[in-house]
């Protein structure tokens, strides 16, 4: 009764009355508890690691706080949700992050130095959670943080990879990759929740069945595997809201076939339970190419069953009326990966809730939005309908059946063209029959859109071109964004402070906009002064993380050139290579009195290359074939040096940018959906030596062409040149690449079918056709780099003028555009 409930209620509150508080001494109390009862470890005696651990659980505790205030509230005013379907998030470490967005970092590192201890030791010795492959991965990450900072009523949901993204170990110059069992040493930021688990089920069969004289189809599935919750929060900035980003995990199911048990094969019953596991264990290390693998199909469907069953469920404990679901209910595709999705919702309203199809479809199709990342066709998602309909009978039948009436609407529509309706159809006939799950996805979506302003007019000119013109009221555009919250506040602490001091205020971290104000300074001499001090301990940390990891000592004044990011042909870590060969080999045919007039650079590059990606991996092996040869140079000493980074990561990055003069975006025009690597490199002041690619070309508008080093040739350009009979191919890149053939640097025979690539009759990534361009504008980076106030200045431009890439301005836009949900705030009083 609600007397003995409330009684119970302030029972409660008198045992635990408010919340954890954040003094020095409360904070050090906690940290001494966890130390004590969650580490085991006795307050006398404990290490780093486990003050890490102790700090991290204190820190949990009021996340936990707030993200149970968030959730009430959002159950109480109910809100329209909207649902993130991401297959990869590449969060990082979440320590610094959290204490900032709740405000506590100085109260926490105050704390921590009456206790011995430093923030910023016990920081690095959280490990990366490392849940996806590159951009696609960083922006679902960034995004959330985006969500929580903007009040929106948000769910993350996504994967529980026990082996994230492997560890690249560099040996002998060549990649090796070695598995990330990031869970090993625990992860005090997730809370497993035992009791939100759902079945999830695979194989099996159809049949027809009668339901109350109607006939209905049943599957009736042969494998059931439970997928457990496990939550992480997502503390907002600036405001009490944390969201919670929801990992799935396998598990065995206890509907799993008790048959087996009672047949006498007690052990092997129990083995292939543990199976289950085996689910969600692994992470795809290839970031654009599918391969139709089942395993890859049961992680895809494992997610989305899951998903929807919570989402479902959430639903209906506030309605009992599906009418209601679309002004409830947003589902954001990120790419095709959760694309099953549409057939599982189908799936669940038809058979399991009995609506009519038209109605189950409608609803779908009010509830899904798509967002795209690919630029080519071969980069979409094909899965073979065999593979499909022996894994998910029913799902192929409703696919089937989702294609069959849009294909009899479409005939309607444009006529008997049976080209344009097989090219748009859902279905590919071929020798492998397959589902195009991009066709899946724009035929539900009531919202497409690319990632960029040039990525997205691409969309419906190219790849997309016979729907858009179907349907062009639902194509849109999303420039993607970072959050500055990591990319400036966490990772880059004296330049935040520096912003603030002179824009007079820390709103600008809600408030990215506010960013422009720096324009008005940008040819002070006391803030140019200032932001080359910042810079300049920025390089200092860099400088010493190299030469921690590779030995190679760098020169302070010289310009740190970096270029890093996943390693592909199209993102021409290559045409960077041969530059660096080029201007080492200008160096030494070079007068030495001419040598002082040499502006020395450190060029560092990055990355990661998917396994079975072979030029890749001799893209990475060549970089260092060349990096021995330059750094062992006594002729050259400082005038140029060249280093690899092992295992690029988000904390790996979190010290790269802001320590770089110059960073590279120099994919061939047309190839890059957008880029994010970029826009953290502009917030944090470093000049962009780039093509005109994806979003590249909204930050020239925002910041002007004279602020950064643009070159080569420009999209519309691109399939022109890629006819011309013979490639251009100019002297220099000529004599360098013969280097390369001759076994200047070594490994002559390996680097053939690298140097094939550029110099074997097609130089697809027009390399060639690039490099004097690519030169030039290299030049034009030294020059400017020997003008310090000019620099700076730039540098001061381009942080200003990178407001528009917060991931801010892309959350609010989706919200506003394309989900139609509203901030719903946590009052701060109540
Ligand atoms: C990438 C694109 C980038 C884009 C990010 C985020 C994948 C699969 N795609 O250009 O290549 O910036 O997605 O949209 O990571």
């Amino acid at each position: 009764s609600l007397g003995s409930d409330s009684a119970k209620a302030e029972r409660m509150f008198r045992l635990m009355d408010g919340f954890l508080k954040n003094d020095s001494i409360s904070l050090q109390q906690d940290i001494l508890r966890h130390v004590e009862y969650t580490v085991a470890r006795s307050r006398f005696n404990f290490d780093d690691f486990e003050a890490y651990q102790a700090l991290a659980h204190s820190v949990r505790d009021r996340l936990i706080e707030r993200s149970h205030d968030t959730q009430l509230y959002f159950k109480r005013k109910d809100p329209k949700r909207v649902y993130f379907l991401s297959f990869e998030y590449l969060m990082g470490r979440s320590l610094s992050n959290s204490v900032i967005n709740l405000g506590i970092r100085d109260q926490y590192a105050d704390a921590l130095s009456q206790l011995g201890f430093e923030f910023e030791v016990l920081a690095e010795q959280e490990g990366d959670a490392a849940l996806g492959n590159g951009g696609l991965a960083r922006l679902s990450a960034c995004q959330m943080d985006s969500m929580a900072t903007l009040d929106y009523p948000a769910w993350g949901y996504g994967l529980r990879y026990e082996y994230g993204l492997f560890r690249q170990v560099i040996l002998d110059g060549f990649q090796h990759e070695q598995p990330d069992f990031w869970l090993n040493f625990g992860n005090p930021w997730e809370t497993e929740r035992v009791h939100v688990t759902y079945p999830v089920k695979f194989y099996g069969i159809v049949e027809e069945e009668n339901l109350n004289g109607e006939k209905c189809n049943v599957w009736i599935p042969g494998e059931v595997v439970e997928a457990v919750a496990y939550d992480n929060p997502i503390p907002g900035y600036g405001t009490r809201n944390t969201i919670t980003l929801r990992l799935w995990a396998g598990k065995p199911s206890d509907q799993h076939d008790m048959e087996a048990y009672n047949t006498g094969d007690y052990i092997n019953a129990v083995v292939c339970r543990q199976k289950a596991e085996n689910i969600s264990s692994v992470l795809y290390p290839d970031d654009r190419s599918f391969q139709g693998k089942e395993l890859r199909l049961k992680q895809q469907y494992f997610f989305v069953s899951a998903s929807i069953q919570d989402i479902i469920r959430r639903f209906k404990e506030a309605h009992s009326n599906f009418d209601e679901f679309p002004e409830k209910v947003a589902l954001q595709l990120n790419d095709t990966h959760p694309s099953l999705a549409i057939a599982e919702v189908m799936r669940v309203l038809v058979d399991k809730e009995h609506l009519a199809w038209n109605k189950a479809w409608d609803i779908a199709c009010k509830i899904f939005s798509f967002t795209i990342h690919a630029v080519i066709a071969e980069g979409l998602e094909k899965i073979p309908v065999d593979l499909l309909g022996s894994l998910l009978p029913r799902h192929l039948q409703i696919i089937y059946e989702i294609n069959f009436k849009f294909v009899e609407e479409l005939k309607k529509r444009i006529g008997l063209d049976y080209n344009r309706l097989s090219r748009m159809s859902i279905i590919e006939e071929g020798a492998v029959k397959s589902i195009r799950m991009a066709n899946l996805a724009i035929v539900c979506s009531h919202t497409v859109n690319g990632v960029s302003k040039v990525h997205s007019e691409l969309l419906k000119a190219k790849l997309f071109k016979d729907f858009y013109e179907l349907w062009p009221q639902k194509f849109q555009c999303k420039t993607n964004g970072v959050t500055q919250r990591r990319w400036i506040v966490v990772s880059n602490p004296s330049l935040c402070a520096l912003i603030s001091k002179w824009l007079g205020t820390e709103a600008w971290i809600r408030d990215v906009d506010l960013l422009t104000g720096l324009r008005a300074y940008a040819a002070d001499p006391d803030l140019q002064q200032e932001w080359m001090m910042v810079k300049k301990v920025n390089k200092m940390r860099l400088a010493e993380y190299i030469e921690a990891m590779s030995g190679v000592k760098v020169s302070l004044d010289a310009m740190f050139d970096v270029q890093t990011k996943r390693i592909h042909e199209y993102k021409r870590q290559l045409l960077n290579i041969l530059g660096i060969i080029h201007r080492y080999d200008c160096i030494k045919n070079m007068e030495k009195s001419q040598r002082s007039k040499v502006v020395p650079r450190v060029c560092i590059i990055g990355g990661k290359a998917a396994p079975g990606y072979e030029i890749a991996k001799k893209i990475i092996k060549l970089c260092h074939a060349v990096a021995e040869k330059i750094n062992n140079d006594t002729d050259v000493g400082d005038l140029l040096k060249l280093v690899f980074i092992p295992d690029y990561n988000v904390s790996v990055a979190e010290l790269v940018i802001p320590g770089a003069d110059l960073s590279q975006h120099i994919s061939t025009a047309g190839h890059e959906a957008s880029g994010t690597g970029s826009m953290k490199f502009l917030m944090n002041g470093c000049l962009l030596l780039a093509t005109e690619d994806g979003s590249t070309v909204e930050i020239v508008e925002e910041i002007g062409a004279d602020n950064l080093f643009l070159f080569g040739a420009k999209i519309h350009e691109v399939p022109k040149l890629r006819e011309e009979e013979s490639p251009k191919m100019p002297l220099q890149c000529a004599r360098v690449i013969r280097m390369v053939r001759d076994g200047y640097f070594g490994f002559k025979d390996y680097f053939e079918s690298l140097c094939d690539t550029v110099d074997g009759g097609k130089d697809f990534y027009l390399l060639g056709s690039d490099f004097e361009s690519y030169l030039e504008a290299q030049a034009a980076a030294d020059k400017a780099f020997a003008d310090p106030n000019k620099w700076t200045q730039m540098s001061i431009l381009s942080t200003a003028g990178s407001g528009r890439f917060s991931s801010d301005r892309t959350i609010r836009d989706y919200a506003e555009k394309t989900w139609g949900i509203e901030p719903c705030r946590f009052p701060s009083d109540g």
